[in-house]
């Protein structure tokens, strides 16, 4: 008979030495194991990382555009143009959006929207250099691989030269959206038109391969099974181990409202959230950092979550994005370097400001 306890146990012992898990291991613990045993094993693995620091960033969000070429049923954002809803901020506009936040001691501009069907990589390229030009000091974070792949292979170029000219503007490094679920049939799913998975881990090659840095998302709480979200850890978890150029990976709960993948069901409770969490971090021995995206889980889970392995919290964001709202995310996503405090106390943590690249800031 099989001995959930004497199994998870086993793999237990070895999690805690250091070791790594198989695929087969990370669902037994993932369907068997208690949930307080995953917290025990990720926070242990969290503080071999990172002690007893959690992280957070001053950061806005531009979102250019939530037009797009691409139709995921995830999605509650996108707009067709034309349609009710749909914006396209001209430069002009996306300067002034720059200049208002000019001084509130940002540190990271974080751009992604949708694959505009008009734009090309010039153009994206000048909104990088437009907000380098107003903001010299902050670093930009810029396109999925999904928006970058589309613009660069739309002006003919090879992911390596496109990547160079967007450096060459500005760009410090790749969020992790667009990731989604890696799993061909599943993605097939749920978003058939959008750039494959080979796509989303080849451009990241290619950026790891040039120096720059990146995340790596995974959109979980929908239809997939826990061993599509194992898959999905072990493509990333061997992709870090050639590269070396993940910072952090970010799970992204599913939210239902105003999309059609959501119609008929319900989001996972807070325990698989948790579970998710932990179970990331387990089996990613291989990134640095964990995060717990506030404004997806909302202030309250993200705090719970820093018990469940996570050491980062994201950043200040001040009201700049929407996909999450516009999904069904209660709170307005603002959170003052006072709250960010008070979260990682309350986990009995230390908050620390870092930049987009893990370094302390001391003001
Ligand atoms: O790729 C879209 C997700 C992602 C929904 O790198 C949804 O630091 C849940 O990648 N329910 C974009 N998720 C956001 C993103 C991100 C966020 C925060 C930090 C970083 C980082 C990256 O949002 C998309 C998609 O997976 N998404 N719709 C939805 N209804």
């Amino acid at each position: 008979m099989f001995d959930k306890e004497r199994v998870c146990g086993g793999i237990a012992e070895r999690v805690a030495a250091g070791g790594r898990i198989s695929r087969d291991e990370a669902e037994t613990l993932w369907n068997d194991a208690p949930l307080s045993l995953l917290a025990e094993l990720a926070c242990g693995m969290r503080h071999c990382k990172s002690g007893d620091v959690v992280y957070y960033n001053r950061n806005f969000h531009i979102e250019p555009t939530n037009i797009c070429v691409f139709n995921c049923r995830f999605c509650s954002y996108r707009r067709g143009a034309g349609e009710p809803g749909a914006w396209n901020h001209s430069l002009a506009e996306i300067e002034e959006i720059v200049r208002a936040r000019r001084d509130s001691g940002v540190t990271e501009v974080h751009i992604v929207g949708g694959v505009h069907p008009d734009h090309d990589i010039r153009f994206y390229a000048e909104m990088i250099r437009l907000v380098k030009r107003i903001m010299p000091q902050v670093a930009v974070k810029a396109f999925t691989a999904i928006e970058l792949a589309y613009m660069i292979e739309k002006a003919g170029m090879g992911y390596d030269e496109g990547l160079r000219l967007l450096r060459e503007a500005g760009m410090e490094a790749i969020p992790g959206g667009g990731a989604e679920i890696f799993d061909e049939e599943l993605r097939a799913r749920i978003c058939p038109e959008k750039g494959s998975s080979q796509v989303w881990l080849s451009l990241h090659r290619a950026a790891h391969r040039l120096g720059i840095r990146s995340n790596a998302t995974m959109l979980y709480g929908h239809v997939e099974t826990v061993a599509q979200r194992i898959d999905h850890l072990d493509r990333l978890r061997t992709l870090q181990d050639e590269t070396g150029g993940f910072d952090a990976f970010i799970p992204l709960k599913f939210r239902r409202a105003g999309n059609r993948l959501g119609e008929g069901l319900e989001e996972v409770p807070v325990t698989e959230d948790m579970r998710t969490l932990a179970m990331s971090r387990i089996y990613l021995d291989n990134f640095p950092h964990i995060k717990a995206y506030w404004v997806m889980y909302g202030k309250q889970t993200a705090e719970m979550a820093l018990g469940f392995g996570a050491d980062d919290m994201d950043g200040t964001i001040d009201d700049s994005t929407k996909i999450y709202s516009m999904a069904g995310a209660e709170e307005k996503p603002r959170l003052t370097v006072d709250d960010m405090q008070a979260m990682a106390a309350s986990a009995g943590l230390r908050a620390v400001e870092r930049d987009t690249f893990y370094n302390e800031i001391v003001r």
